[in-house]
C-alpha cells in the first residue's frame, strides 16, 4: 500500500478512501474488442496489467538511462534499475530539449521499434472502433525523487485543440519500469470523461501557473474535493498499460523513491480525422504543444 501521504507537485494528498480507489483491470477482455470498447466508453480508461512483455519494457528502460551521464545513476547498479544516485551532473541540457537524452532516444531505433509494436496498433484499432495511426509527438516522461514535478491535473483535449472538431483519438499510457504511486504513477479522476469542462474550470483560477489555461490544477486533493471524485490509482509493473480517453482528468505523483519513474505516452488517432498539427512532429519539451 502506499504511504499515508502521497504528494503531487510538492502538494500533499492523503492516500484516504474518500480521495483514492483501485483502477478497474480489464485485461480479461482483452479477447473481446466490443467489451474493451465499452469499458472505454463507460469509464474513460482501459487498465491492462501484463499486456506488453516485461522484459522487453525492462530492455527501453535500460537503453535510456544508459544514455544518462555518468554519476546520474546510483554507482553499481544497472541502467535498467533505473535508480538515482541524487545528483543531475552538472552541465545537463534541460530535459527533452536537443541535447539532452530524452530527445534523442524518442528518436531512436529502439523507441521506435518498441512503440510500432503490432499490439498497440491493433489495440488503438479496435478501440477506435476503425483504422488508425500513431501520431509522431511521443512523450518520454522521466522525473527523480526531489524534482517536486509532476504532470498536473489535465485533459489532453486541452493539449490537442488546434482544430475546431476534435479528433478521435487515444492516448497509451505505459509506465517503462515498475511504477507504483510512490515512483510516481498516473492517476486518474473516476468518471471525470463525463464531466462538462465548466465543472472544472473555476479549478484553472487556483492553478499554480497563471497565465497557461490548460493544467485544471496542480492540487489534487483540491481537484478530487472539487469535483467530488476519488482518484483511481494502481501499482503499475513494468508490461501494464493504460488506455485513455482526451476527456478524462488525470495527474501524477511525485516520486519518491530512488528507483526513477519512466514512461511513454503515445497516441493514436483515427485515419479519418485530421490531427492537431502540432502532433506531427517527433516530440521536445521545448516545442511549445
Ligand atoms: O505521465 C505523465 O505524468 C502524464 C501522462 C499524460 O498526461 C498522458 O499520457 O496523457
Amino acid at each position: 500500500m502506499p504511504e499515508p501521504t502521497l504528494h503531487s507537485n510538492g502538494v500533499p494528498i492523503p492516500f484516504s478512501p474518500d480521495l483514492f480507489a483501485p483502477l478497474r483491470a480489464s485485461a480479461d477482455l482483452l479477447h473481446d474488442p466490443a467489451a474493451l470498447r465499452r469499458r472505454l466508453g463507460a469509464d474513460g480508461y482501459v487498465y491492462l496489467p501484463g499486456a506488453l512483455d516485461r522484459a522487453a519494457v525492462l530492455r527501453l528502460r535500460g537503453a535510456y538511462f544508459s544514455l544518462l551521464p555518468e554519476g546520474y545513476l546510483a554507482a553499481g547498479s544497472r541502467p535498467e534499475d533505473g535508480l538515482f544516485s541524487g545528483r543531475v551532473p552538472a552541465g545537463l541540457a534541460e530535459y527533452g530539449v536537443a541535447g539532452h537524452p530524452a530527445h534523442a532516444f524518442v528518436r531512436s531505433r529502439a523507441f521506435e521499434e518498441f512503440t510500432a509494436d503490432p499490439f498497440l496498433a491493433a489495440l488503438a484499432r479496435e478501440l477506435l472502433g476503425g483504422d488508425a495511426w500513431m501520431l509522431p509527438r511521443r512523450i518520454l516522461r522521466h522525473f527523480h525523487r526531489g524534482s517536486g514535478r509532476a504532470s498536473r491535473a489535465h485533459v489532453d483535449l486541452d493539449y490537442m485543440n488546434a482544430l475546431s472538431t476534435a479528433p478521435r483519438v487515444l492516448t497509451l499510457w505505459i509506465p517503462v519500469g515498475d511504477c507504483p504511486p510512490r515512483t510516481g504513477s498516473l492517476v486518474y479522476l473516476e468518471g471525470s470523461h463525463t464531466l462538462a469542462p465548466e465543472e472544472y474550470e473555476p479549478l484553472r483560477d487556483k492553478g499554480d501557473r497563471p497565465g497557461d489555461r490548460r493544467p485544471i490544477s496542480h492540487d489534487l486533493e483540491l481537484t478530487a474535493r472539487h469535483l467530488g471524485r476519488r482518484w483511481l490509482w494502481a501499482d503499475f509493473a513494468a508490461g501494464d498499460l493504460v488506455v485513455h480517453v482526451p476527456r478524462i482528468v488525470h495527474a501524477s505523483l511525485d516520486t519518491t523513491t530512488d528507483a526513477m519513474r519512466l514512461s511513454a505516452d503515445v497516441r493514436f488517432v483515427r485515419s479519418d480525422d485530421t490531427p492537431d498539427p502540432r502532433w506531427l512532429a517527433p516530440w521536445s519539451a521545448d516545442d511549445g504543444a
